[in-house]
């Protein structure tokens, strides 16, 4: 595990039409890439998520599954990152113990408690379109808090992009997830290039 694996994080669903979009998008500067499906059934996320990975891996990037530490481990992941409501890092820990482990936090206090993990998702720090029932936004200031507070690598979160980006400057996160700024954008490889280079990451 290198500091650089958590610089620009993306989340994709199980659908192979985004694909030449992940690819141009690790081009630009993505160094993880997320396998987040909600709505598939596992068998579909299980194929989709194969193909995904390999194209991940080819292309040099770390793959992780969200919520699932079984589908993470079907599909050789590098990780699994949970959140509140998935099974507690420490479960996961000794259920997986060859991944690599991310926990979402909200606040202050979770993300204390979340010192088992290797590294902290920390959001949404700004609205986000691609969440419908996220928690209210924490603004840049809490993040900075959380960030100089934590013993592990922190990754902002939530309605980050290039307007926003400069808010994120000199925060001390190791990084940053992003959904919409990437796979929304007309050049998936330039709004990466160009989220990195706003970021300093
Ligand atoms: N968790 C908190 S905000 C969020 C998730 C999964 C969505 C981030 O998407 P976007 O489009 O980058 O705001
Ligand atoms: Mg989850």
């Amino acid at each position: 595990m290198t500091a650089a694996m958590w610089a620009l994080q993306l989340l994709v669903p199980a659908d192979r039409s985004l694909f030449p979009r992940v690819e141009a998008a690790i081009r630009g500067g993505v160094t993880l890439v997320q396998l987040r499906e909600k709505d598939r059934p596992d068998g579909e996320t299980y194929r989709v998520g194969r193909e995904l990975r390999d194209l991940v891996r080819r292309q040099g990037a770390a793959f992780f599954v969200n919520d699932r530490p079984d589908l993470a481990l079907a599909l050789e992941a590098d990780g699994v990152h949970v959140g509140e409501g998935d099974l507690p890092v420490a479960i996961v820990r000794r259920i997986a113990p060859s991944l690599l482990i991310g926990m979402s936090c909200h606040d202050i206090p979770s993300a204390q408690m979340a010192a088992e993990a290797d590294y902290i998702g920390f959001g949404p720090v700004f609205p986000t379109p691609s969440k419908d029932d996220a928690a209210a936004p924490t603004g840049p200031e809490i993040l900075r808090q959380v960030a100089r507070q934590a013993r592990r690598p922190v990754v902002a979160i939530g309605g980050i992009g290039i307007g926003t980006a400069a808010q994120l400057k000199g925060s001390g996160i190791a990084g940053v997830a992003v959904i919409s700024a990437i796979l929304g954008a007309g050049d998936a490889g330039a709004a990466a290039r160009e989220l990195r280079h706003a970021l300093g990451l």
